[in-house]
C-alpha cells in the first residue's frame, strides 16, 4: 500500500502542475459566468495508471487531454496524440469510444479535445484536408479548456493570426446558419455556426452544459436581468 500512496502523492503533485499550466493559459475564465467552465464536470479521475509515475511528460499530456471533456466520459476514454505522418499514438488505452487528445499549446489550432467516433472522423477529415467531412451521423467534441485557431470561416487557414476561443463544445454536423437563425461570428457566450456556408459548418456552443444550478422540485425560481449598452 505504501507504493500506491507514493504514486498518488506524485500524481497529485503532477496534477497540481498540470492544472497550473492549464489555468495559466486559460484567459477566458474571468470573462463572465456563461463563458467559464464547471470544474466539477472536468475534474480528473481519482485513479492514476503506472504511466503517470514513470513518464512525467505523458502524465502532463494525459492530464491536459482529459480536462478538455466531462469526467464521466474522459475517465474511460483513450488518450492519444497525432504523431508526425498523421498516425495516432496511444498514450493511455481506454474502454469507451471517446478519444481525448492533449494538443500542443504552442501550436495555434491544436487545442486539447475529446471527441466521439463521428467527431474524431470529422477532425481527421479536417486535418487531412478532405473537401468535406465524411461522418454519417453528428459528431460530438468537447474543448472545455478553450482553444485557438486561425479562422472562423476558412477551415484550412493555417496562417492568419490566432483567434482566442473560450471553453466550448461542438456539434459536428453541417448546420445551415440561415435555417437555424444563428449567428456566424465568434463570441464569448451563446452559440454560433462556425465555418458557415462551407461543408465543415458546425454548431459551436460556448461554455459548458453543466453551468448553472440543477433544478430540484421545490426550488424557488429567481429571474435575473442584465444591463446592455445602448445601440
Ligand atoms: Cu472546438
Amino acid at each position: 500500500m505504501a507504493d500506491i500512496k507514493g504514486t498518488e502523492q506524485e500524481y497529485r503533485t503532477l496534477f497540481g502542475a498540470a492544472t497550473g499550466i492549464l489555468r495559466g493559459s486559460d484567459t477566458t475564465r474571468s470573462g463572465g459566468a456563461s463563458g467559464s467552465f464547471s470544474g466539477a464536470a472536468i475534474a480528473l479521475p481519482q485513479a492514476a495508471g503506472p504511466d503517470w509515475k514513470d513518464d512525467p511528460e505523458t502524465a502532463i499530456k494525459i492530464s491536459r487531454a482529459i480536462r478538455s471533456g466531462p469526467s464521466i466520459l474522459t475517465r474511460d476514454a483513450t488518450v492519444a496524440e497525432l504523431g508526425s505522418g498523421g498516425a495516432m499514438r496511444v498514450l493511455r488505452k481506454g474502454t469507451n469510444e471517446w478519444i481525448c487528445m492533449p494538443g500542443n499549446e504552442n501550436v495555434v489550432g491544436d487545442p486539447p479535445m475529446c471527441a466521439d467516433k463521428a467527431g474524431m472522423q470529422w477532425m481527421m477529415d479536417a486535418v487531412s484536408g478532405k473537401p468535406a467531412p465524411t461522418n454519417a451521423v453528428p459528431g460530438l467534441c468537447y474543448m472545455l479548456c478553450g482553444a485557438t485557431q486561425h479562422s472562423n470561416d476558412t477551415v484550412f487557414d493555417k496562417t492568419s493570426p490566432a483567434i482566442p476561443i473560450g471553453p466550448h463544445w461542438m456539434l459536428l454536423w453541417p448546420f445551415d446558419a440561415k435555417h437555424c437563425g444563428l449567428p456566424t461570428t465568434v463570441r464569448d457566450a451563446g452559440a454560433w455556426i462556425m465555418f458557415a456556408g462551407t461543408p465543415y459548418a458546425y454548431l459551436h456552443i460556448c461554455g459548458t452544459p453543466w453551468i448553472g444550478n440543477e433544478y430540484e422540485p421545490g426550488d424557488e425560481a429567481r429571474w435575473t436581468m442584465q444591463y446592455v449598452k445602448a445601440g
